[in-house]
């Protein structure tokens, strides 16, 4: 069987190194973009910092209160969007230099597949050394790059070798480099998975590959299988290209699991948010809602519907998942997780759009309205009234997911 090369390449403080870059007196300072500060009495949150302000604690989601009290000599600099968006779409362009099989995760960050194409440059790790010197001379920003035969172990290599790194994980060094390593860093070892674990005495990727399959199912039902072939170093996930892509959806886990209806209905507006404002970044409509939910034992269920137009308005799909919510949900039940997603896109969406009606279209204005304000002063520069109360689940998400066309 042919070995597959994956790259993960992730820009190093990305907002903060562009900062840096545009204005070189703030080379080698602590650098903090985010909200206004404002003396140590601002709200919201930190968006990123420099590697030189990390030395005191701040990192990205913290309070900016917070970090100012750990850093009060930080330079404090607003989200400049625009900026970062420019410096992104530069730097996704040098990478489609070297291949077209690219999954995009976010700005600063994407899964490359170099099986057919690092010949050119003779070895894997040549084309990395390449990418990230093609990064430096356009763009002057350091990337980190990760290699290895499977996606999860390149995300792990190039987190571990931050910043300005290029780490390379051998097929025959997988379980090797895996085994000592936090099972946190495991992709689907979220927080709660984490604790579970570590009840079951299970501290290390190679104390979990050592625990047999059918204790993981007795604990975890289908999850189980998953964490136990990702132990062994077994992922068999491809990357999914832009024009690949069958679904988007965002995933919540409450910090302790939550019987308060309310409390689901906030985070539901939410992530009904995100999902809707990153299928607007593509271009994109769904058809098909289908809400998630995991209840306290790990049992996950799921509840479709299939609208008559394809839409990406948050109103819609926030107002549907909430209401597939409400037919789920008996008095007694206590949530875990819950998740919005949507998928069946259409290719033709510009085309359709031209015969919507002008209540659709005004619709769209104002979507589209927003998201420039949230391009130039932040995520929560709006949201919605609902969404407003609670802060603490903005940044706390699951990404969004990426599915192989059937
Ligand atoms: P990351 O790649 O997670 O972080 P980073 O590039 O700043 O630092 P690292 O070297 O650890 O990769 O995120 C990319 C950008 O996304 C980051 O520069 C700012 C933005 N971001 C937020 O606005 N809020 C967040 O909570 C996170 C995690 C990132
Ligand atoms: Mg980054």
């Amino acid at each position: 069987m042919l070995l597959k090369v994956f790259a993960h390449i992730d820009m190093d403080a990305f907002f903060a190194a562009v900062e840096q870059r545009d204005n070189p007196r703030l080379c080698g300072k602590p650098v903090v973009v985010g909200a206004d500060p404002q003396n140590g009495r601002g709200r919201g949150v930190v968006s990123t910092c420099s590697y030189e302000a990390r030395k005191f604690g701040v990192h990205s989601a913290m309070p900016i209160s917070t970090a100012y009290r750990l850093c009060p000599h930080a330079v404090f600099l607003p989200v400049d969007m625009k900026k970062y968006s420019q410096a992104s779409d530069e730097i996704f362009k040098i990478l489609y230099d070297f291949t077209p099989d690219i999954e995009p995760i976010s700005v600063d960050e994407a899964f490359l597949d170099i099986t057919g194409s690092y010949h050119f440059y003779g070895t894997p790790l040549n084309t990395c050394r390449e990418i990230k010197k093609r990064i430096m001379d356009r763009s002057h920003l350091t990337a980190s790059i990760g290699l290895a035969p499977v996606k999860m172990a390149a995300k792990i290599a190039s987190d571990l070798s931050k910043p300005d790194g290029l780490l390379e994980v051998k097929g025959e060094n997988l379980k090797e480099f895996l085994g000592p390593l936090d099972i946190a860093k495991l992709w689907g070892v979220g927080p709660k998975t984490k604790k579970a674990l570590n009840i079951l005495g299970i501290k290390t990727i190679d104390d979990l590959a050592r625990t047999s399959l059918k204790d993981l199912r007795r604990q975890f039902g289908e999850h189980g299988q998953h964490l136990h072939d990702l132990a062994q170093g077994i992922d068999p996930r491809e990357i999914v290209t832009d024009s690949e892509m069958k679904s988007v959806s965002h995933e919540h886990t409450f910090d302790t699991d939550t019987g308060s209806p309310d409390e689901v209905r906030e985070v539901l507006a939410i992530l009904s948010e995100k999902v809707s404002r990153r299928l607007r970044r593509y271009s994109l409509k769904g058809k098909t809602l289908t809400l998630k939910v995991r209840l306290k034992g790990f049992e996950t269920s799921t509840k479709a519907f299939t609208f008559g137009e394809r839409t990406n308005f948050s109103d819609t799909i926030y107002k549907k998942a909430h209401e597939l919510f409400r037919e789920f949900h008996k008095p007694g039940m206590k949530f875990r997780l819950v998740g919005v997603r949507m998928s069946h896109f259409d290719d033709a969406y510009v085309r359709e759009s031209l015969f919507e009606d002008e209540m659709t279209k005004k619709n769209e204005k104002v979507h589209a309205a927003v998201d420039r304000i949230k391009d130039k002063f932040g995520e929560t520069a709006i949201v919605r009234g609902l969404s407003l109360r609670n802060e603490k689940y903005r940044h706390q998400s699951g990404g969004v997911e990426y599915q192989r066309s059937a």
